[in-house]
């Protein structure tokens, strides 16, 4: 390959990349879970459009260089040759093994079935999520699951910003599934299990809720919101609604 097509891949390698990670970096990620899928996300991409890059440039160049062959001749074996691609080949399945281990190990992405007593900080903060059919209803009960939740809310889900929050998703009737794209948050709902998801939405706002399991003829009008607030608000409503429930 002369030095200007080498060159001239490598401009259009450099231009695909800024393309791909453009609309990653330019928006603010909204919690802890979303910014560590994205980061797995992005760094696989650093190590995949090269590759991809490589090995397509390799291929276009080699079938144009032996475009008019008439007499074919076998290829010979090349021992280093061969060495050289299973090992590169190996370090690179090991990359994406040890990058995705460290994401998909983290409590603040991986859901998993809840414990029986919930072993966190007190500074946690324990929302019961109940899917139905079509709808949804959140249980507010403050830094644990032993007493009874006295504030609840339905369609909108009301979390505080900078908090760990834990989330048990379950359903009352079927099946069902939790779903908040922009907040990297997805579990199943099933009735008489508890999932747990664990956050810490990061930016305030509102972010829309799914129902990602077909569930019925409601399923596309099982929609609910998630408004993510400053503390101090979000305890102030917690404390109005607790007073609201008990006069
Ligand atoms: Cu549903």
């Amino acid at each position: 390959m002369t030095r200007r097509r080498a060159g001239l891949v490598a401009l259009f390698g450099a231009a695909l990349l800024a393309l791909a990670v453009e609309p990653a970096t330019a928006q603010p990620s909204a919690s802890t879970t979303v910014e560590q899928i994205w980061d797995l996300n992005l760094n696989l991409l650093y190590v995949a459009i090269p590759i991809t890059i490589l090995v397509e440039g390799i291929l276009i160049y080699t079938v144009w260089r032996f475009r008019n062959q008439d007499e074919p001749k076998p290829t010979k074996e090349n021992r280093r040759l061969e060495i050289t691609w299973t090992v590169a080949t190996a370090i690179i399945l090991l990359f994406v093994g040890v990058a995705s281990y460290q994401v998909m190990a983290s409590p603040y992405v991986t859901a998993e079935a809840a414990d029986q007593a919930e072993l966190q900080g007190d500074d946690t903060e324990h929302i019961e999520v109940q899917a139905y059919r079509y709808g949804w209803s959140f249980y507010y009960n403050g830094t644990s699951f032993q007493n009874d939740a006295q504030v609840s809310s339905t369609t909108t889900l009301r979390l505080p910003a900078n908090q760990d929050v834990v989330l048990r998703v379950t359903s009352r009737d079927w099946l069902h599934a939790f779903h908040v794209p922009a907040l990297g948050l997805k579990s199943d709902a099933f009735p008489g299990q508890y999932n747990r998801l664990q956050t810490r939405a990061t930016e305030t706002g509102t972010y829309q809720l799914y129902c990602a399991e077909y569930c019925g003829s409601g399923h596309s009008q099982m929609l609910g919101e998630v408004v993510v607030m400053p503390q101090d608000e979000y305890e102030q409503w917690r404390s109005e609604q607790q007073n609201a429930s008990a006069s």
